[in-house]
């Protein structure tokens, strides 16, 4: 077991236990101008903590390094997360019983992929987001934003909201307690909070070891959160699973005015699927780095049996790691595509790939796309087809497949 000087982010705990060592890798969203350009690389190891068992990366990488006017991920690009976002304002309208007077803040507004449905639904909306470029979209949309990081000095600021979300944030955020500190502190009394988040449960069952990068600084699971949620008044109050992101939870929390230990039926049910899966214990993670090893294995063999054959779709973050971790280069993966105008005419970080529009794979045909945002995979598949390319789909995670 390795040693180190760091504390657990949740609980406070010494944090010695590595789940994946991955690094040194550069930051998965600095895409470079330059296939000559200078990078930094830092190290990625991963650690669960042995009391609370929430899965981290250290602050290596500072929020501002990662969160500033060049941020490379633009929700709006997957249509499939916009229309996500437009059911849930929908459902979450009628179940919270929202109107015209009330408020919404989402943290992490992005683009306003989310909140431009809240506003359609006649709501006052406020939008919270570090990355200047990207929030200036969603202020394009006529969406009243705060360029900042969220946490508890900036929530005394705001009008306090009905509804707050937080969607994909948790794990961008390195002062966890701070975070939700302000989330108890933004809420107006009776409203409701709800979490996003993927579920550090698939990522360990379906081995997504590329959603390990800097950005991510936690990898959230519901028997790491409630405890962190009750430290601050807080409770879950509900839980469903989503598709989103490989796998996601998503946790409606409320100011807890009982202050008691009774938890919902669908909490309770969320719980006992954790422990039964092993979440509590040391051992379910000790298994992860030796399926990341043969994950790597497999999907060299399958670059190095088609050199020339196969190109990318997608440059999501999270390729990023996969791609350094494997160390998969321009000669076994010459290109890939992708829809953010942003991405396109740039190479990967670390492993320089050049990133092109859409169109280009079926320019090519290649007799293979490897689908690198295989999160996506159904919508990209159907985009690819549609833009006339003719061949097959392989993806490497969890297991390399052709599809
Ligand atoms: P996608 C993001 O990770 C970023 P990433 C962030 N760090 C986070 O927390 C997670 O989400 C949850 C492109 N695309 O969603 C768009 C097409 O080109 O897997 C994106 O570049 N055509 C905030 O970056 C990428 O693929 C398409 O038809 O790993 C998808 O990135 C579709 C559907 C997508 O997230």
């Amino acid at each position: 077991m390795a040693t180190s000087n760091l504390n657990c982010r949740g609980c406070g705990a010494d944090l010695s236990t590595v789940l994946a060592d991955l690094g040194p890798a550069p930051l998965a969203n600095a895409f470079i101008d330059d296939v000559d350009a200078v990078e930094t690389f830092y190290p990625l190891r991963a650690y669960v903590c042995a009391r609370c068992f929430l899965v981290q990366l250290p602050e290596i990488a500072s929020p501002s390094a990662l969160f500033n006017d060049s941020y490379a991920y633009f929700s709006s690009v997957s249509a499939g997360f916009v229309e996500h976002a437009r059911r849930f304002a929908g459902n979450a309208a009628r179940a919270f019983e929202l109107g015209p007077e009330s408020r919404v803040l989402e943290v992490g507004a992005n683009d306003g992929y989310l909140l431009q449905h809240f506003q359609a639904l006649g709501m006052q909306v406020l939008g919270v987001d570090p990355s200047a470029n990207v929030a200036a979209v969603a202020a394009n949309r006529g969406i009243m934003m705060t360029t900042a990081f969220f946490g508890s000095k900036l929530a005394e600021s705001l009008p306090k909201a009905d509804l707050i979300v937080a969607n994909n944030v948790l794990a961008h955020v390195p002062d966890l307690h701070d975070f939700i500190e302000g989330l108890a502190i933004a809420l107006a009394d009776g409203g409701h909070i709800s979490l996003e988040f993927p579920h550090a449960l698939q990522m360990l069952f379906e081995t997504q070891f590329d959603t390990i990068y800097h950005e991510h600084y936690s990898y959230m699971s519901l028997i790491a959160l409630l405890p962190l949620l009750k430290y601050h008044g807080l409770e879950a109050v509900d839980v469903e699973t989503l598709p989103t992101h490989g796998g996601s939870l998503r946790v409606t929390v409320r100011h807890d005015y009982d202050c008691g230990d009774d938890n919902s039926a669908a909490v309770e049910t969320a719980i006992a699927g954790e422990l039964a899966f092993g979440l509590n214990k040391l051992e379910t993670y000790y298994a992860f780095a030796g399926r990341v090893t043969r994950a790597k294995v497999a999907a060299l063999e399958f670059l190095g049996r088609h050199v020339g054959k196969v190109g990318g779709y997608g440059a999501p973050a999270k390729a990023n790691t996969f791609l350094n971790y494997c160390g998969i280069k321009p000669d076994l993966l010459p290109w890939t595509v992708d829809g953010t105008p942003f991405k396109q005419g740039k190479f990967t970080p670390g492993s320089r790939i050049p990133i092109y529009n859409e169109k280009y794979a079926a320019l090519e045909q290649p007799e293979y796309l490897m689908i690198l945002a295989w999160n996506w995979r159904n919508e990209i598949a159907a985009r690819a087809r549609s833009l006339g390319f003719k061949g097959q789909f392989v993806v490497a995670l969890p297991h390399c497949v052709v599809l």
